[in-house]
């Protein structure tokens, strides 16, 4: 694993002025890392602005953030921006896509596929989540890992690796997390936070997606396709399916687990997962989507029945 540039320690310490930003639709990883990267530019008293497109998602609230997420470019008089956890500068939105032509830019990412579009760039998919990486950063300029700080963290680190499950949860994952407990977070108190804060309509979704699920090419292959009508249904939103993809993983037999989401008429979104060596970022590359080997998605702009063809056909001409 590459160690944290120094040019980019040098960019914190010397700069002044920090517009830190991470994907659309953001996910733990997206906000922990944002949070964690504020909490550190606060320590080292930087002026900064959060920002993402998206806003903060109703089930991280609980956070301790260290300054309000901006959903409206605030301001343009920035020294750096900082983005985190998004393999290409459109990730952001368009904002910041523009941005990044004029103002310095600190790329901090795990993807793969990163085209290093930033100044300085740290991008090393042998990272299990942008979380890990912030937590190196922190470490460098001699911040401990406690409090809010270690709290974002931890929800990034924890959302990337599936509550330390995946293939990418490694040794330093865990001796992060165990550096952290050792600083007083309390698993028993956060668990709940990141995972128990369900609806109701999300539970009935999730009853109704899983009794629909279908499992095809002698069960190797497990789909399941969730309609605007079924998340109208239930009162759910897209962020609802979250989660639903993983459950298809837990039947014996299943190497590809694939969900497809309506968005609107003639719009899919598919989310890819496998277990082991099964690599889901080529089958998503080859419908136009990406990601990492483990977990990766798309768009695909066609109606949900094609949709759902076309990720068979890609999906069996892939798997091993
Ligand atoms: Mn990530």
């Amino acid at each position: 694993m590459t160690p944290v540039p120094n040019e980019l320690t040098r960019a914190l310490k010397n700069g002044d002025n920090f517009l830190v930003t991470s994907h659309v639709k953001p996910d733990g990883d997206a906000i922990g890392s944002m949070s964690a990267a504020g909490h550190i530019l606060k320590s080292l008293g930087k002026r900064f602005v959060l920002y993402n497109e998206s806003g903060l998602p109703g089930k991280y609230t609980w956070l301790d953030l260290p300054a309000e997420i901006h959903t409206r470019p605030p301001g343009n008089d920035f020294e750096w921006i900082v983005v985190l956890d998004s393999a290409s500068p459109d990730r952001p939105g368009e904002y910041i896509t523009g941005r990044i032509k004029e103002v310095p830019t600190i790329n901090i990412d795990h993807h793969p596929d990163n085209p290093d579009f930033g100044s300085i760039n740290w991008v090393d998919p042998a990272f299990s989540s942008v979380g890990e990486m912030i937590s190196l950063v922190a470490k460098q300029l001699d911040l401990e890992l406690s409090g809010p700080l270690a709290h974002s963290i931890y929800l990034a680190i924890v959302s990337d690796t599936g509550f330390f499950s995946f293939g990418n949860t490694t040794s330093g994952v865990l001796e992060l997390a165990a550096g952290m407990v050792r600083q007083g977070l309390d698993p028993g108190e956060i668990n709940p936070l990141i995972n128990n804060q369900w609806s109701v309509g999300r539970i009935r979704l999730h009853g109704l997606a899983l009794q629909r699920s279908e499992f095809i090419d002698n069960g190797r292959i497990g789909i399941i396709c969730i309609t605007r009508d079924m998340l109208k249904s239930t009162g759910t939103g897209p962020e609802d399916c979250e989660g639903l993809v993983n459950m298809l993983l837990k039947v014996s037999g299943v190497k590809v687990a694939c969900t497809l989401r309506e968005d609107e008429e003639g719009r899919v979104k598919i989310s890819l997962r496998s277990a082991g060596e099964e690599d889901v970022s080529r089958i998503a590359s080859r419908l136009g989507g990406g990601g990492h080997k483990n977990a990766s998605g798309g768009i695909i702009d066609a109606p949900m029945l094609e949709a759902r063809e076309m990720v068979i056909a890609g999906t069996r001409g892939n798997i091993q």
